[in-house]
């Protein structure tokens, strides 16, 4: 803890504009050395992070929203992933699980089996990044099944890999001049009850039934692998799908020999108030992908799911050099004792109510938020062009930069680039998030 800064106090401090001056001189160097393919939410560099703030090179304390997308729930450089990385990175750096096995892959398997909804019997495999695991998923599935067709849904996101581009909806910024995509991918609709042009009151069983109609008359349900979906939409929008649309495709998916994948990349490990978001319904999905927040900030990331369906494949039909690396494992071990023995479940539930409180009153005052949605500590706040549904782009760009420039950051999202969306570390205090909540309220009264 002395390494990072936690002998500051967890407070927004600013120092200097954002960004300063040796912010601004570094990213000089950033601009010449790396691809201008990379995008950059805030124009700060950092030195070091504890918890809920990041520390720039100029000496500002930023609170952070947004955990990195989602990753660092347990807190940047929490204490239990630091110790058990010093420890692991002393031990061995590496030997490859498929060459020569160690006892962490194996425990972090053991937990996400225990962790994960169901109690049939589980296996789970560890690879680098979400989409590795949700290439995986797609792999393993279409090996059990004999078949190949998989169903995704308008406005998901599962990665930048060439499957999972075909995966992800949106083109602007994800598929623009990076095809051709990988076939047999077959894109229904979303419930997304915001621009919902039927009734809400049947918006779920609507959506059912264009899926279910779209799979049968289009694809034919024997020929679909998988049915693959996030039970939060993440960069989509924190799009919630309406009760009982989950458990329905779930249904369909078990009636009809289709594996039913969840993935858990942005909403698993306790963000939105349950481990994972399935559970809100009682869902048990037969496979379940895991990434960001498993590792407290180290790469990692995983496949859970039936034992039948996990143990289909032949051995050596999956693999990778570094998939579940064992300092990433030890990370992992860590960041689940966290989740436990801090309770971040319940945690992400009373960030959520003070998140959501604050939003809901946010959009009573500023008519340019047309919804707030989300579960937990994954909320989100859609901006419209006061009493339409058209999107506020603008809005959306005016307010993040205003609450940067008084030391907060906060993410964006949406298919129409018009959603501000917040995932606190699940460790943030109450103190810090208000303050954070205040200076957005700010930001909506400066517009
Ligand atoms: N599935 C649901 O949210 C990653 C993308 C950031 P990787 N989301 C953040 C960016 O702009 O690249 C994500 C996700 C869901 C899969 C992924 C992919 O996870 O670890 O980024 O590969």
């Amino acid at each position: 803890r002395q390494m990072c800064i936690r002998d500051r106090t967890q407070e927004r401090r600013l120092v200097t504009a954002i960004p300063g001056p040796k912010s601004t001189e570094a990213l000089k160097r950033r601009t010449e050395a790396t691809s201008g393919g990379l995008g950059m939410a805030i124009p700060v560099v950092i030195e070091r992070a504890s918890d809920a703030i990041l520390l720039d090179i100029d000496g500002n304390q930023i609170i952070d929203l947004g955990s990195g997308i989602g990753v660092t729930g347990v807190g940047n450089s929490a204490q239990r992933v630091v110790d058990r990385v010093i420890e692991q990175v002393q031990a061995f750096t590496h030997t490859c699980f498929t060459v020569a096995p160690y006892m962490n892959y194996i425990e972090v398997c053991e937990k996400l089996n225990a962790m994960t909804p169901g109690s049939h019997k589980k296996k789970s495999l560890l690879v680098n990044s979400g989409a590795e695991a949700v290439e995986n998923a797609v792999k393993i599935a279409r090996h059990y099944t004999k078949r190949q067709a998989i169903v995704v849904f308008e406005h998901s996101y599962h990665g930048r890999t060439n499957l999972t581009m075909a995966l992800t909806a949106k083109n602007m910024p994800y598929k623009e001049g990076f095809g051709p995509f990988a076939p047999e991918v077959y894109r229904v609709p979303m419930p997304y009850s915001f621009h919902w042009v039927g009734d809400q009151a049947t918006i779920s069983q609507d959506a059912i039934d264009m899926v279910t109609h779209k799979i049968d008359k289009e694809i034919g349900a024997h020929n679909v692998a998988a049915i693959l979906i996030e039970p939060i939409q993440g960069e989509g929008g924190f799009i919630v799908p309406p009760k009982g649309f989950l458990p329905a495709l779930a249904k369909y998916s078990k009636d009809n020999g289709i594996v039913f994948i969840a993935d858990e990349v942005q909403t698993g490990f306790a963000r939105t108030g349950h481990m994972f978001a399935v559970e809100e319904e009682g869902v048990v999905p037969d496979m379940l992908v895991t990434a960001k927040g498993i590792a407290g900030g180290l790469p990692l990331a995983a496949v859970t799911g039936r034992a039948e369906v996990m143990d289909s494949v032949h051995a050596s039909g999956l693999g990778g050099t570094y998939g579940g690396n064992p300092i990433a494992c030890a990370a992992a071990l860590g960041a689940m004792e966290t989740m436990e023995e801090e309770n971040l479940v319940a945690r992400a539930r009373h960030i959520g109510e003070i998140l959501g409180s604050s939003l809901r009153e946010l959009a009573k005052k500023y008519p340019v938020i047309g919804e707030v949605r989300g579960r937990g500590a994954m909320q989100a706040i859609e901006l419209v062009e006061p009493g339409t549904k058209n999107p506020n782009t603008a809005a959306m760009s005016a307010v993040v930069k205003y609450c940067q420039s008084q030391g907060v950051l906060v993410l964006t999202a949406g298919t129409y680039s018009n959603v501000v969306r917040f995932l606190p570390p699940l460790v943030i205090t109450d103190e810090l998030l208000k303050d954070a909540l205040s200076v957005l309220d700010d930001a909506f009264a400066s517009l």
